[in-house]
C-alpha cells in the first residue's frame, strides 16, 4: 500500500464538482485517510509549490491556489502516485485523456481541476504540510 496527496483545486471546489471527484476516488477504490477542506493564504500556497518558485507561472499558480477554497486528500492505494496521476489525467486538461479528472473538470493548464503528487518524496512532504499523524488515523 503507497500513499499520496491530492488537492481538489478551488476552480473544482468553486465549481460544485467536489463530490463528483470524491465519487470517482471511491470507485477507482482508493482509501481517503484524510480529508479537509481549507482556504489557502498566498504564503502558504509558496510554501506548498516552493518547487515550482523559479518558474514563470509561479506567481499566477500561487494566486490561483489561494483564490478559494480546496480540499486536501490524502490517499492510500497500491501504487497510489501513479494511479491518482493517471486518474487526473495530463496537466493541461485540453491534452488529457477521455475519462481523466483534468478532461472533464479542469479549464486550462492553469486552472487544471485537481492536483496529484509525483514521487514518493514529494508525496511525504505534501501530506505533512498539510496533516498531522493524529488526522491519518
Ligand atoms: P502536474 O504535476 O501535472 O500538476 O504539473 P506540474 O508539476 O508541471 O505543474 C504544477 C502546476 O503548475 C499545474 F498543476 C498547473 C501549474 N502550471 C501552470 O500554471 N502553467 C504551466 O505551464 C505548467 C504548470
Amino acid at each position: 500500500m503507497e500513499r499520496t496527496f491530492a488537492i481538489i483545486k478551488p476552480d473544482a471546489f468553486a465549481a460544485g464538482s467536489a463530490g463528483k471527484i470524491i465519487a470517482r476516488i471511491y470507485a477507482e477504490g482508493f482509501k481517503i485517510v484524510g480529508l479537509k477542506k481549507l482556504y489557502m493564504s498566498k504564503v502558504e500556497a509558496e510554501g506548498f509549490y516552493y518547487v515550482h518558485k523559479e518558474r514563470p507561472f509561479f506567481g499566477e499558480l500561487t494566486e490561483f491556489m489561494s483564490s478559494g477554497p480546496c480540499v486536501v486528500i490524502v490517499l492510500e492505494a497500491d501504487n497510489a502516485i501513479l494511479k491518482w496521476r493517471d486518474l487526473m489525467g495530463a496537466t493541461n486538461p485540453a491534452d488529457a485523456a477521455e475519462g481523466t479528472l483534468r478532461r472533464e473538470f479542469g479549464s486550462n493548464i492553469g486552472e487544471n481541476a485537481t492536483h496529484g503528487s509525483d514521487a514518493p518524496e514529494t508525496a511525504a512532504f505534501e501530506i505533512s504540510y498539510f496533516f498531522s499523524g493524529l488526522e491519518l488515523l
